[in-house]
């Protein structure tokens, strides 16, 4: 077992700045590239009602609007009832009333009693027998096509969230959100705490703050300083919120941690937003799952955390006991864990994984942001679903670990490994925070890059399918997740390297939460917009690069195994 302290997958901040992305870029139709796996399950389709109590009568004639017509129209429509009821005897129907009209040809016929889909099937084609109507259809509720009004998400600062028509990296959200927010389902968010931002108290749940105290006389300057990880002046306590992980130069000098943070990152925050911060509350951005909730698990204090309070954060996130910790009331179903370490996957570790893993949970882990094509700990354990990380336009990030055991790659911002940046900003990803450079002071909305940022929205992904799908495994899920996701765009690092094809090195695409909600419930995706994933100009770097592969003159950039 290790004792090096785990870091956050992160990079460095800054304030967010109100910023103008690009609309549609060309009027080129790109494929929709989101599959159905042969795993998809059957369920009934949406479009087909599983019962029907109404239906639409269209007349060839319409009932007469006379100009002395009585101000209530009690007259047209006692004509509309006749003619509806002179319908349903011609269909020998004793059970239809005639409700309301549309139209003076159009009229709504309920029935007393609800009745199946094939059923009302017959009865219509019964309804047609009378010569004067003209069509009938059920009169089925449609659905409103949810955009959420948060204005980080609407001006497309969240530029993640987006339809890939219009940003090629997004998530292509929307179509999923008219079918879950991820209500009922708890999101462990293991990682700094979090802070009391108006956008993430509506869906922060009690958690528990795991990181203990430094062990007496470790190092001659720590030896009277017991909290100066946890930074909260206690050891394990009840309280997640996040008191700040700066890190001065003087602290690195004096051996308490090998590398300066002089601004608190608030990364616990940033990554909790990500999943769940609140949606559709005229406020700040949202969360991919803004319906779910999240539970704290403070992991991570100044100079990252170690291993043990990782691993017993996560046992006691999913409603295993901690000796010492009182029982979590609201286990997770999925945990975030955006941290790692190199190296390999000890034993020590693996055996917390499985136990975790045994309770039908999802472990979502950031590949790191070393660069290289090593992943790491806790990603590269065994059921760990690992997330490596593009940008905005779907390349793979710059910074972004990718190699074997990947699963996706999600939105972490930055800069691109091959593809030439589009105009636009930001580049990073906005979520929740804090203003404050050491101690929080007041909300704030950041901008971060990282692995980090990827891995909670596969985390919500997760959880806008749990919330649908209770039925099915975690594991199941996971492999709707994988087998949706979008194709990397050509000519950039993942589509391109011989290593990452096929679902190597990057995983088995882009994130793509309409194709995995379609693959959940067993429709067809809706498709990701009206305009192309191929900003202008693309395709001819893209064939360049390609031939530059081809000729053997590629130079990966920052993907050597170092
Ligand atoms: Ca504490
Ligand atoms: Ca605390
Ligand atoms: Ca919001």
């Amino acid at each position: 077992m290790s004792s090096t302290p785990l870091q956050p997958s992160r990079r460095p901040r800054c304030l967010l700045m109100a910023a103008l992305l690009g609309v549609c870029l060309s009027a080129v139709a790109a494929p929709k590239t989101g599959k159905l796996p042969s795993s998809a399950v059957a369920v009934t389709p949406v479009a087909e009602p599983a019962s029907v109590q109404r239906l639409l009568i269209r007349y060839r004639t319409g009932i007469k609007m006379g100009a002395a017509a009585s101000a209530d129209g009690a007259t047209e429509r006692a004509q509309a009832a006749a003619q509806v009821m002179r319908s349903a005897g011609l269909a020998g129907e004793s059970r239809m009333h005639y409700l309301k009209s549309v139209s003076p040809s159009m009229h709504v016929a309920t029935l007393e009693q609800a009745v199946s889909a094939a059923e009302a099937r017959a009865m219509m084609q019964r309804l047609q027998a009378d010569p004067a109507v003209l069509d009938v259809m059920i009169d089925q509720r449609a659905k409103p096509h949810f955009v959420p009004n948060d204005p980080y998400f609407t001006g497309r600062d969240q530029w993640h969230l987006q339809p890939s028509s219009v940003i090629p990296g997004g998530l292509n959200v929307n179509d999923a959100w008219d079918r879950s927010t991820g209500s009922g389902v708890v999101i462990a968010i293991l990682d700094g705490g979090y802070v009391t931002h108006a956008d993430l108290l509506p869906n922060v749940l009690p958690g528990y703050d795991f990181v203990s105290a430094d062990p007496p006389g470790s190092t001659p300057t720590l030896a009277g300083q017991p909290f100066w990880t946890a930074n909260d002046g206690n050891d394990r306590d009840s309280f997640a919120l996040d008191p700040g992980d700066w890190v001065t130069q003087a602290e690195v000098t004096a051996g308490f941690c090998d590398e300066a943070t002089p601004e608190s990152t608030w990364h616990g925050s940033h990554v909790a937003g990500l999943a769940g911060a609140a949606g559709n509350n005229s406020q700040s951005g949202l969360g991919v799952a803004f319906g779910a909730r999240i539970l704290p698990v403070r992991v991570l204090g100044r100079c990252g955390g170690y291993v043990s309070d990782i691993l017993a954060g996560a046992r006691w996130a999913v409603g295993l006991d901690v000796l010492g910790v009182p029982r979590n009331p609201t286990p997770a179903r999925i945990l975030n864990l955006s941290l790692g370490l190199p190296g390999t996957c000890s034993s020590t570790i693996q055996s917390v994984i499985d136990e975790v893993r045994s309770q039908d949970v999802s472990i979502v882990a950031s590949a790191g942001n070393d660069g290289n094509t090593l992943i790491s700990v806790p990603a590269n354990c065994r059921g760990v679903f690992a997330v490596t990380a593009h940008t905005r336009e779907g390349d793979s990030a710059d910074y972004a670990n990718v190699g074997s055991g990947v699963r996706i790659s999600a939105a972490g911002g930055g800069l691109n490994t091959l593809l030439l940046e589009q105009p636009g900003s930001p580049r990073g990803i906005v979520s929740t925070g804090n203003a404050g450079l050491t101690v929080p002071t007041s909300d704030a909305d950041l901008l971060l890059s990282g692995t980090s940022m990827a891995a909670p929205q596969v985390a919500g992904v997760l959880a806008l399918l749990a919330a649908v799908r209770p039925d099915l495994s975690m594991s199941t899920l996971e492999s709707f997740v994988v087998g949706s996701a979008r194709a990397f765009p050509a000519g950039g690092y993942c589509a391109t390297n011989p290593q990452a094809l096929p679902s190597g090195f990057c995983g088995s695409g882009l994130l793509d939460a309409d194709a995995a909600m379609a693959t959940a419930l067993g429709i067809a995706p809706s498709g990701g917009g009206g305009c192309t994933a191929a900003p202008n100009g693309q395709a001819d770097l893209s064939l360049l690069l390609l031939a530059l592969a081809a000729a053997g003159l590629m130079v990966w950039r920052r993907r050597q195994v170092r």
